[in-house]
């Protein structure tokens, strides 16, 4: 102890050696602060950087779009209803989200005790791109009580008109999703068969011949905005 301390007075009693280190210790302290700005500094922006990515709210506007025909079908036969989706009918900007089909009918050959006859519909799954897969699409149904028959298809995947959260760099790349316009433009065939049903077969004044169908076509398009969000 004696000894070191009489070392360190040696040295500190030396000016040069007091010069040396304190110009060593300057370097040691100047070298420290800028290794730890650097990395403040530097590391700082990178990792602000990787949460600097923007979040976009995406909302749609939707406009529903409807199409009716009712045809006469004869006892027995299949009818065929189209619609037909092209650019004409949908608006610039917008895109085909999904469909859904009411058909309806009723007993109207004014016999007696008449009754209802027995439709059922089948929506062939071609013709346009769409989620024909879709668990919650309905493509057939079936009624003898001439109540309406629903069908659904998903056509734009993912669509249910409500609001997403996209993270992407720029706007375009928010929207860049839902702008694919080669979704639901074709023709669809909707299949319609009829059986009437009467109450006394044979009579010839109770003859039920045929049943009038009407199939209302709503689809549903959708026009994409994207909102950015505050980190
Ligand atoms: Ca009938």
């Amino acid at each position: 102890m004696e000894e070191e301390t009489s070392y360190l007075t040696l040295v500190f009693s030396d000016e040069d050696s007091r010069v040396y280190i304190f110009a060593v210790l300057v370097a040691f302290l100047l070298t420290a602060a800028y290794q730890t700005s650097v990395f403040f500094y530097f590391k700082s922006e990178e990792i602000i950087g990787k949460y600097d990515v923007p979040s976009w709210d995406v909302s749609f506007e939707s406009i529903d779009l409807s199409e009716e025909e009712t045809q006469i079908i004869a006892d027995g036969t299949t009818s065929s209803y189209f619609l037909e989706i092209d650019d004409s009918m949908i608006m610039e900007n917008s895109y085909v989200g999904f469909l859904n089909v009411v058909v309806s009918y009723e007993e109207t050959s004014d016999n007696f005790a008449d009754p209802c006859d027995f439709v059922s519909v089948n929506l062939r799954p071609e013709g346009i791109l769409a989620q024909w897969d879709n668990e919650s699409n309905s493509l057939s149904g079936s009624s003898d009580q001439c109540s309406d028959i629903l069908l659904f298809v998903q056509i734009y995947p993912s669509f249910d008109q409500s609001n997403v959260t996209v993270v992407s760099e720029t706007i375009d790349d928010a929207l860049d999703y839902w702008s694919n316009e080669t979704y639901g433009k074709g023709e669809l065939n909707l299949e319609v068969e009829v059986n009437t049903q009467q109450r006394v077969e044979g009579l010839p004044t109770q003859q039920d011949t045929d049943e009038a169908v009407t199939v209302n076509w709503r689809l549903t398009t959708f026009v994409p905005t994207a909102k950015q969000l505050d980190n």
